[in-house]
Order: C-alpha cells, then structure tokens, then sequence
C-alpha cells in the first residue's frame, strides 16, 4: 500500500491541462508522510490496500497520479490525477474517485479535500448556469445595486394563499427576491401546486403595480422525477425560478435539471452542507461544493454572509464568492479558464437584518442577493415595514450613505436599527 507510486515530488512541470489536481489535509499518525500520500493517492485512483499487477507497464505510466506538491508540516499534498481516470461532465463519478472510499481508510484518520483544479478540457464539459450573473439581471431588469431577496417566515407553517400574500407583502414594499424555505415543499397545509399558482398570481399583480420585475424563487426539492414534474409546472405557469436543496437531491440531480434547458433559473440552498464543510480536519471545503456547484449549472448560490448567523469566516466567503464571479482563476501562475461556464451570483443568507447589510455589501460586493427571513419577518412593524427597511438600506449603500443618515427620513429603517442594532 505504501509504496505503490514512484512519486517524484515537486514534478510542476507537468503539463495541467492533462490532470485533475486535488489537494488534501490529512491526519495518519501510524504512517509516515510519504506512506500516507501512497495510502490517499492510491485508494483515489488505480491503488488499493496491497500492491496488485495487472497493469501494463504503459497503461501504469498513463494512470498513475503524480504528486506536485505537499507541505509536510501541514500534512498538506496536491495530487495530479491523469484525466483519462475521469469521465468527462460527470461529478458523481469525480467524487467517487477523489471524494470516495479515500475518506475511509482506517489508517488516514482525517482527510479534508480543500481545492480541485480542472483543466479546461473538463470544465468546458459542462454546461455550468444557464443564466448567471448577467441573466438574473437581465430578468430583473436590475442593473447594479444588490439584489433584495427573503424568505417567507414561518419555514413552513402558513397555508398556500397566506405565503402568496407574504410574498405579495415583501415584493410590494421593495423585495426583489422571494423563496420558499428549505424545507417547504409539498405539504398538507401548503399544496406545492397551489403555491406556485397563488404566488405566481400575487407576482403578476405586483408586477403590474409596481411596473418591477421580480422573482419567485419556489422549492422543487423532492425524488428526481417529481423534482422535475414541479419544475415544469413552475415554467407552464409562468415562473422564471426553481430552487433545489442541493445537498439533499446530489450532483445527479442538478446536473440532470440543468440539461433539461428549461430556461428557469436554478437557485441552489446548500442546507445540509455543514455535515461536510465545516469540519476544519475532515469533509470538503465549501469552496469545492461551490466549484461543483457551478459546473453543473446553479445560477445562484447560498455561500455565507460574515456577519450572519452561519459559520463561514470572512476568507472563506469572499474566496468562494470571488471563485464564483471569475472568469480566470489563478493559482501559482497557473490560469484555471472558467471563462465558458457563466459566473454565479452569490446568496448572503442567514441572520441577516437591514443593519448589516452595508457589511455584507464591504465584504462580498454588490453582486449578490441579501436574504431577509427574519431580518424583516421579525420587524417591530411588521413585514412591510421590515421589506422596506432591508430596501432602503441597500438605497442607502447604493447613496453612499451611511444607514444612521438614511434612517433620519427613512422610519422603518430607523425602527430596524432602533431594535437590531442600537437596542
Ligand atoms: C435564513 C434561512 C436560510 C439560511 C441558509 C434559514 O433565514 O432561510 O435557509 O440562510 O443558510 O432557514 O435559516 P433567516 P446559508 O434570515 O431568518 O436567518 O445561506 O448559510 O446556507
Ligand atoms: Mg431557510
């Protein structure tokens, strides 16, 4: 097991558009370094627990990874995987190559994948969003500021019609954005079907009010077949968006949705996703997930606000969120080009109320969508006062005023901050 690979450490010059880098932290007290690397690399790939033949000498050549880089005291290494191991435009595959049984080895006690780099050829493979940064302010007509999203409170609870007029509330008092939460989907008090009819209703008639243009963002999460049938429902009855739990319904499921072209935009909720992420020794990192999760086609993204109630530090937002916006990634001045798969907006969520939006906005930008549950939900005067206090904060920012200021003509800003800030 230990010896499988003749590794030649530090081998940068091979040519990385004909390899799949991963690079992992681990633990394996009872092994040296090197033996572990052999145990990770080999049990990621062509290798098992006891050197086996059967490989041609060629064929070994052509399929052996290659390790180029490690940092011994951080029991850090990146691995170079031939692309000839990976089937092209398929994640489950790559992770049950270099996200599989590797992560069960007895002898590796902790394994945390921290980055894949592709080369071009597999990123190319994929369809990645249909829409975007540019497509979702294409549909909005919203061309700079931060999008204004909230989810209807209580999580699940209200009937069909009172969640339609929730919605109806939070868009006529300046929301752009409003989704179903997570774990809202088909439910005896709240029939999917009659959700998405009276929330498109209510969607139609601001719309026609306000002459804005705003989004429904409704849960479609379920087994494939029926997360689909919903899905064109949605589209029949005029929705322009599908949310899916991405963790619960697997890379499969996403990718499938996406090739099914149905010109809805896909909103990924990662609900789930810290029984993986979050643990600093053993998982994957969310900038992986965030990786997979623009190959296969999310066109916006929940990825951590700094400031809210979620764990997510300030490096690990902004680096996944610059990831998700780029064309060209650099690392070592190695160019990874992204530039054919659409950038994906951003989704700060999660304990957020109108104070701290400015924060949200130094942190990540204004390509984002700032989720309000029950940073409006929870306002003393109520959801339209709270719709309108999350909305003028983010006029304020777009002012270049501070919320102190906006707030001496904006009351239910002044209200917000009076409760959330300076109580
Ligand atoms: C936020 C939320 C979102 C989380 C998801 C919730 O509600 O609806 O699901 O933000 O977290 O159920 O907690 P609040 P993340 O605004 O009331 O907190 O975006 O980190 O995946
Ligand atoms: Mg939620």
């Amino acid at each position: 097991m230990y010896n499988q690979f003749d590794f030649n450490y530090y081998d940068k010059k091979i040519d990385r558009e004909k390899y799949i880098v991963a690079t992992f932290s681990f633990k394996a007290p009872k092994l040296t370094f090197t033996q572990a690397v052999h145990a990770i690399a080999g049990e990621s790939s062509i290798g098992t627990w006891t050197k086996i033949s059967g490989l041609s000498a060629a064929q070994y050549k052509k399929l052996a990874p290659k390790l180029i880089w490690k940092n011994e005291a951080k029991h850090m290494v990146s691995i170079a995987y031939p692309l000839a191991l990976f089937e092209l435009k398929n994640i489950p595959q790559l992770l049950s190559s270099i996200g599989g049984n590797v992560f069960s080895m007895k002898v590796v006690t902790q394994l945390r994948l921290l980055d894949i780099e592709f080369p071009k050829v597999y990123i190319d493979s994929f369809l990645g969003p249909q829409h975007g940064i540019v497509g979702i302010r294409k549909i909005l007509k919203i061309k700079k500021r931060p999008l204004i999203g909230s989810i209807v409170k209580p999580k699940v609870g209200l009937t069909a019609k009172e969640h339609a007029q929730a919605a109806y509330t939070l868009w006529k008092n300046g929301v752009d954005i409003v989704k179903d939460d997570e774990n809202l989907t088909d439910l005896s008090f709240n029939r999917f079907k009659v959700r998405v009819k009276e929330v498109i209703k209510m969607r139609k008639q601001v719309e026609k009010e306000t002459g804005q243009l705003k989004l429904a963002v409704i849960n479609i999460t379920a087994p494939y077949n029926l997360a689909l049938e919903r899905a064109k429902y949605i589209k029949k009855m005029g929705g322009r968006c599908m949310m899916v739990d991405i963790v619960a319904m697997g890379w499969s499921a996403i990718q499938s949705l996406r090739q099914e072209n149905l010109g809805l935009i896909i909103h990924g909720h990662r609900a789930g996703h810290s029984m993986f992420t979050r643990n600093e020794e053993h998982g994957m990192t969310m900038y992986v997930v965030a990786k997979l999760a623009r190959l296969a086609g999310i066109d916006q993204l929940h990825t951590g606000t700094v400031v809210g109630k979620m764990d997510g530090t300030k490096t690990e937002v902004q680096k996944i969120d610059d990831f998700l916006k780029e064309d060209w990634l650099h690392f070592d001045n190695l160019q990874s080009d992204w530039s054919e798969i659409k950038p994906v907006m951003p989704i700060a969520s999660g304990g957020l109320h109108p104070g701290l939006l400015p924060d949200v906005v130094k942190y990540i930008g204004q390509d984002v969508i700032i989720n309000f549950g029950g940073g409006i939900f929870g306002h003393p005067d109520g959801v339209a006062a709270g719709a309108k206090a999350a909305s003028q904060a983010a006029q304020a920012v777009m002012n270049q005023q501070t919320l102190e200021e906006f707030s001496q003509t904006h009351d239910e800003l002044a209200t917000a901050l009076k409760f959330w800030v300076n109580n």
